[in-house]
């Protein structure tokens, strides 16, 4: 169980009631496939985060005088299934309270739950995806809740956008939604692509951020690394062109594969998703 609450703010700007954003830990690696150790990722963002500066530049704010709180870890029982349901049934919660979710991985299987929690919220929503991978197999040794597969079970309730990519394999290639994929080789270093993008981002928005989009000389902390991928003003900069534009209604930052030498992958998911909460509740 963590014991710590994200940003290690004051009990006064954490405590649930008042709180219009709400941390969801899911420890939880059942089913990774090489580096292992994604269940460690929560307690190694909340440790990060309480050494951030809480004062937000580009936003000009103190986003956490509104309020953040750190819900209990879920899925803990290592059952992709249990897991699954347990995040499924904590955002409907969350959400029924009109309260902005933020879950953090775990590997990329816990975004499952919450998404379909989304979809049953707001109908018809898109799921923008930042990833290395397009996880499109329908399952993945023999399991459809693999980490493998979250995007297969995204596009069966919802439209999906998928941005960073640069590794798949040819089972997936039947299943690739073509206009709908930006390749991190298309759109490293520009920005002519966001409109694209921006223009298939149809009714709410759901925003997965798989870590390993990002490019490992700034992110090498995670279970599959993969050369190529964009910089952290890359991704900033795009979602803050999407946030801008649209309804966001959760947000999911997964697979950080904490190493004990390296903390500025930590630093990075939690400063990460504090800017990110600093727009959005904007
Ligand atoms: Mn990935």
């Amino acid at each position: 169980m963590s014991i710590m609450n994200f940003g290690g703010i004051e009990e006064k700007y954490s405590s649930y009631g008042p709180a219009p954003v709400v941390i969801l830990p899911v420890p939880y690696d059942a089913t990774s496939t090489w580096i292992r150790g994604a269940d460690r990722g929560p307690d190694a963002i909340l440790e990060a985060s309480a050494n951030m500066e809480l004062y937000d530049i580009q936003t000009n704010r103190e986003v956490y005088l509104e309020g953040i709180h750190t819900a209990d870890p879920v899925g803990l029982t290592g059952d992709p299934e249990i897991m699954v349901e347990e995040v499924q049934v904590s955002v409907a919660s969350i959400l029924n309270d009109q309260k902005f979710p933020v879950i953090i991985g775990g590997n990329h299987s816990v975004s499952i739950g919450a998404i379909r929690a989304c979809a049953a919220r707001y109908g018809n929503i898109t799921v923008l995806q930042l990833d290395a991978h397009t996880d499109l197999r329908p399952e993945y040794e023999g399991s459809p809740l693999s980490h493998a597969s979250i995007m297969a079970r995204a596009a069966e309730v919802a439209d999906i956008v998928q941005v960073g990519i640069r590794s798949m394999c040819t089972d997936e290639l039947p299943f690739l939604q073509s206009g709908r994929i930006f390749y991190a080789y298309d759109i490293a270093g520009k920005n002519d692509w966001y409109e694209s993008a921006d223009r298939l981002l149809t009714g709410p928005v759901y925003i997965t951020i798989d870590l390993d989009v990002f490019d490992p000389s700034v992110l090498p902390s995670t279970g599959t690394p993969e050369p190529g991928g964009l910089l952290y003003y890359e991704v900033y900069r795009f979602l803050d062109y999407v946030i801008r534009r649209h309804q966001i209604i959760a947000l999911d930052v997964v697979e950080l594969c904490p190493d004990s030498n390296e903390k500025s992958s930590d630093f990075l998911a939690s400063k990460l998703i504090y800017q990110l909460i600093s727009l959005i509740s904007k």
